[in-house]
């Protein structure tokens, strides 16, 4: 069965219709800026602008989904009208008021199948996860590239167009979320935007990048010191941080939720009084979105299951001195982590 077909029986609608680019991709396997997905009991249809039509008819030939052109969102409605639908399934949150207005005003009753795509697309298909372990060994060579390379004045920003570079030329299609570089004191704020400042011995650098293979995501987060300079601050946190990566990476198993998953990080922190130092989540779901479900946080009551993706991520931050992440991209496989990614995680002085 296709994900339309095993979307649409997974919800109490006479059809579904979606647009958003993400949900798009996840029905069709195809990447696209424009389009919608119409799906009844009876047939599947990708409604694509011409300039998609010839590789959208190529990418779907022999399966279970039709290509039709269409230019405008009109064209698509006037053929769903046509089809005497009571019940319309889409994705509510992705609506705004005037989508959503339209079609209320042609007489249907929206449910919302947000829910459905949610829970599907967090558990991956053996295919999603070959694509996703392909991502994660092009950001992971890409990063012992780039170490090798890393020189005293590159600024941030170059730095991060270079890390960005090397995916690419490592089989990437794109990267799979704005790389943060860090230098030195900015690597204290979580989401630093790389700039210009420039790298001097002794500083730490904090590097935080992912990309895309066949439309998946990998993400990783990697600390170290360039040249020596770090006080025992550093050294001590940074243990703690591993430490903390480690034992989630060991006891995360299928079945908890993500607020205990968080919990294994959080208090393994709360020892050494840095639990208020890790102001962020322990980690959150990956694949065709670089943040999707489920979440692994202090409020999060999703429930960890077998081929669900995500990261492990544990950070502390210390205002206007230093901040430490380390980051991995797992997945749950027979109850246990798989770790897709193998760099090494011992600090790095270079
Ligand atoms: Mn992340």
């Amino acid at each position: 069965m296709d994900n339309t077909e095993r979307l649409l029986r997974s919800l109490k609608a006479d059809a579904m219709l979606t647009e958003s680019a993400d949900l798009r991709m996840y029905l069709t396997g195809f990447t696209s800026s424009f389009g919608f997905v119409y799906t009844d009991a009876q047939e599947s249809i990708f409604f694509t602008d011409p300039r998609y039509a010839e590789a959208a008819k190529n990418a779907l030939s022999g399966s279970y989904i039709a290509v039709e052109v269409a230019k405008e969102q009109k064209s698509v409605l006037d053929y769903i009208k046509s089809k005497k639908i009571k019940h319309l399934a889409v994705p509510l949150e992705r609506l705004s008021f005037p989508q959503a207005e339209l079609l209320r005003s042609m007489k249907f009753k929206l449910c919302d199948s947000m829910p459905a795509f949610r829970d599907a697309m967090a558990v991956k298909s053996e295919e999603e996860i070959s694509y996703i372990s392909r991502a994660c060994q092009i950001a992971e060579k890409a990063y012992l590239e780039f170490i090798g390379e890393i020189k005293e004045g590159m600024t941030e920003n170059e730095a991060a167009g270079y890390l960005e570079y090397l995916m690419r030329k490592g089989g990437a299609e794109d990267r799979s979320f704005e790389t943060i570089v860090a230098f030195g004191k900015n690597t204290s704020v979580p989401h630093h935007a790389p700039d210009q400042t420039a790298l001097k011995a002794g500083m730490p650098v904090l590097l935080d990048f992912g990309c895309t293979y066949k439309g998946y995501c990998s993400d990783m987060t990697r600390t170290f010191c360039f040249g020596k300079g770090a006080d025992s601050s550093f050294f001590e946190a940074y243990e703690a941080v591993l430490s903390a990566q480690q034992l989630a990476t060991e006891q995360i198993v299928s079945g908890i939720s993500g607020r205990d998953a968080d919990a294994i990080a959080r208090g393994y922190l709360q020892k050494f009084n840095l639990d208020k130092f890790f102001t962020h989540s322990l980690g959150h779901g990956i694949g065709i979105n670089i943040h999707e479900y489920p979440n692994l946080s202090p409020k999060s009551e999703a429930v960890l299951r077998d081929r669900m993706t995500f990261s492990i991520e544990p950070g502390v931050y210390f205002e206007g001195k230093f901040g430490i992440r380390i980051e991995n991209t797992v997945m749950l496989q027979d109850g246990k982590i798989f770790d897709f990614m193998k760099t090494d995680k011992k600090l790095m002085v270079l």
